[in-house]
């Protein structure tokens, strides 16, 4: 039997699951697992500034691409502790990473050690398991059991924790008949989906909330294959979002108090059934339950049984990976196309919501509005590009305006929705797909939190596009607290001595980019912004380094949002010509 220390069992059981990337920061209690690293020579390893930051550019690397499992790796005490945010922000939008941290030895653990802390117990509540590995032996089995955990069911993150004596242990371990558990997701039944499918052609005016289960199952042909053969028009959620593409003709927009469209939330109010794939109804997307719920019939899809019911109690609930349930529901809709209910009049109205519900987004302000932001990066990003943002009405505005055409091009922070969270996401999906064009977006303050992360960028080569909105404000905030007649603690202006030039708006964040080995523009005339983004494309090219355009935007600008799917409140001009809002996808009928 090969002998080995734990530590090389461990990578060479990330190898077979199939691991080729890990993001992380060593030190000195977990060098033994950075020295199989080495040793194994086949994980390429991307080194972050912050250890926060190599746990979310974990998550932007699996949700980038179907299969792929982000591995973040620390040392002990601090390390670990910075990583929660991952972990929680992971575990938030079901998405699986694994997280790796260097322990004080077995021994030692509970005499206060050095950086010994019970980094298992902290992240309990985040993981799907979390483990400080106390035997050596048990390490082949602590792997396994957690790549079989993060695939199966609701997919989440795991923490493996390894004392320092531990992870040089040698053991017996046989890495060439190593296979990885087998993935339990549930699967619908046929009489299930048969149900879902009579409660559906019984209804006038159904919609599909389409949630991030069907990103997570890589369903999305196959959501829109349901939605034309019942010819059901398609709601997604913010998780959801591209699993249809925007310009499908059945694309009803989204629903929400804050990331939605008005047409979105009409067609759902107007709506009479819903069912709901892979979502969980969140509170963002319904707002009060009682209007979203007020006349509707619900059926509920979801791959964890927990979920059916924990929000509200649908009509009709179906345990059931979104991936099988579709491919069921395709199946079964196909056989009864002679019998399908005549959906035009319906399909009609969503399709007239939408060529005449907008908001307005052509301004030619300066300072410049927001919207028009949104409306010039349209113009500029076609339907390849990947977009990722966290928070802030920065991300709010992106999704009433912005377009995404493909399963897993919105790549947001949903429910969490940590600050900070964009470029190392962003830098994670670089590592994960090269070829495709990804474009970062944030507020000022979002920027600032894990800016250092740039230089990640810079260091490794991952070129991409940060469009930052600088209001000088935690805008989001600001508007918050107009409920509490206030407005404190919320300014990031500030007169910079060394960059008069900012005009008040405080951080230089083209010096600061350029510091850390980036290109960076910034632009203060609406026309200026196009051609800006066209120039940080050629930028990108050349250097290929991580390029921000910064955007300066008026101080205060009220996004639309409410508190219910019926009382969203408009702060600008609604459109009411084509030239309001000249990148819509369904033209704007005047
Ligand atoms: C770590 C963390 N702390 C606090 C918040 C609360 N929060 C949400 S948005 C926001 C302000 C964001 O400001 P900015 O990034 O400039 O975006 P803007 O709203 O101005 O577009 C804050 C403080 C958060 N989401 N995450
Ligand atoms: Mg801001």
């Amino acid at each position: 039997m090969p002998r080995m220390t734990a530590a090389d069992a461990a990578v060479a059981i990330l190898r077979r699951e199939g691991v080729t990337n890990a993001f992380g920061l060593p030190g000195a209690a977990i060098n033994p697992f950075y020295a199989a690293m080495r040793r194994d020579g086949g994980i390429r390893h991307t080194l972050a500034r912050h250890v926060e930051g190599a746990s979310h550019m974990a998550e932007g690397y699996t949700r980038a691409r179907a299969g792929n499992i982000g591995v973040c790796v620390g040392t002990s005490g601090p390390a670990g502790t910075d990583m929660i945010t991952g972990l929680y922000s992971a575990s938030a939008d079901s998405i699986p990473i694994l997280c790796i941290t260097g322990q004080a030895p077995v021994a030692r653990l509970h005499k206060e050690d050095f950086q010994a802390v019970d980094i298992a117990a902290i992240a309990g509540p985040l993981t799907k398991m979390a483990m400080t590995v106390l035997e050596p032996a048990q390490v082949p089995g602590a792997f396994q059991q957690a790549f079989h955990l993060m695939r199966s069911g609701r997919p989440g993150p795991v923490l493996i924790d390894l004392p320092f004596d531990v992870q040089l242990a040698e053991i017996d371990f046989d890495p060439e008949t190593y296979q990885p558990l087998p993935v339990y997701k549930p699967a619908a039944t046929r009489a299930q989906i048969a149900k879902a499918l009579d409660m559906l052609a019984a209804a006038e005016r159904p919609i599909i909330v389409a949630g991030g289960g069907i990103i997570n199952a890589d369903a999305g042909d196959l959501l829109t294959e349901l939605a034309e053969l019942t010819d059901t028009p398609v709601v997604p959620t913010l998780m959801g979002w591209g699993a249809i593409p925007d310009d499908h003709r059945l694309m009803a927009g989204m629903a929400g108090l804050q990331t939605a469209h008005r047409y979105g939330n009409a067609t759902l109010l107007a709506s009479d059934f819903v069912l709901g794939i892979g979502n969980r109804w969140a509170n963002r997307h319904t707002g009060g339950l009682a209007t979203y719920t007020a006349g509707r019939t619900f059926v509920h899809v979801d791959i964890e049984p927990t979920q059916i019911g924990r929000v509200f109690a649908p009509d009709y609930g179906i345990v059931s990976d979104a991936g099988a349930a579709l491919r069921l529901f395709v199946e079964v809709a196909r056989e009864r196309q002679g019998s399908r209910p005549d959906r035009a009049a319906w399909v009609e109205q969503c399709r007239h919501r939408r060529a005449t519900m907008q908001r307005r987004t052509h301004f030619d302000n300066v300072p410049i509005k927001p919207q028009r932001v949104y409306e010039e990066m349209n113009r500029a990003f076609g339907p390849e590009t990947r977009y990722v943002s966290t928070i802030g009405l920065s991300q709010i505005a992106a999704a009433q305006f912005l377009h995404v055409y493909r399963p897993r091009h919105w790549i947001n922070a949903g429910q969490a929705g940590p600050l900070g969270w964009t470029t190392p996401a962003a830098l994670g999906v670089c590592v994960a797909d090269p070829d495709t064009p990804v474009v970062a977006l944030s507020g000022d303050y979002d920027f600032q939190f894990m800016i250092e992360e740039l230089a990640v960028g810079a260091q490794f080569n991952l070129p991409y596009i940060h469009v930052l909105v600088n209001n000088a404000y935690l805008g989001l905030i600001r508007q918050s607290q107009r409920g509490f007649d206030m407005d404190y603690c919320v300014q990031l202006s500030f007169d910079n001595v060394n960059a008069p030039e900012v005009g008040g708006y405080g951080v230089d964040h083209v010096k600061v980019a350029e510091g850390l080995g980036c290109k960076a523009l910034r632009v203060t005339e609406p026309s200026e912004i196009g051609p800006a983004l066209e120039e940080a494309k050629k930028l990108l090219a050349e250097y290929r380094v991580p390029v921000v355009v910064e955007v300066i935007l008026e101080r205060v600008t009220n996004i639309s949002m409410g508190t219910e799917l019926d009382n969203v409140v408009e702060f600008e001009d609604l459109a009411e010509r084509r030239e309001d809002a000249p990148t819509a996808v369904v033209a704007m009928l005047d």
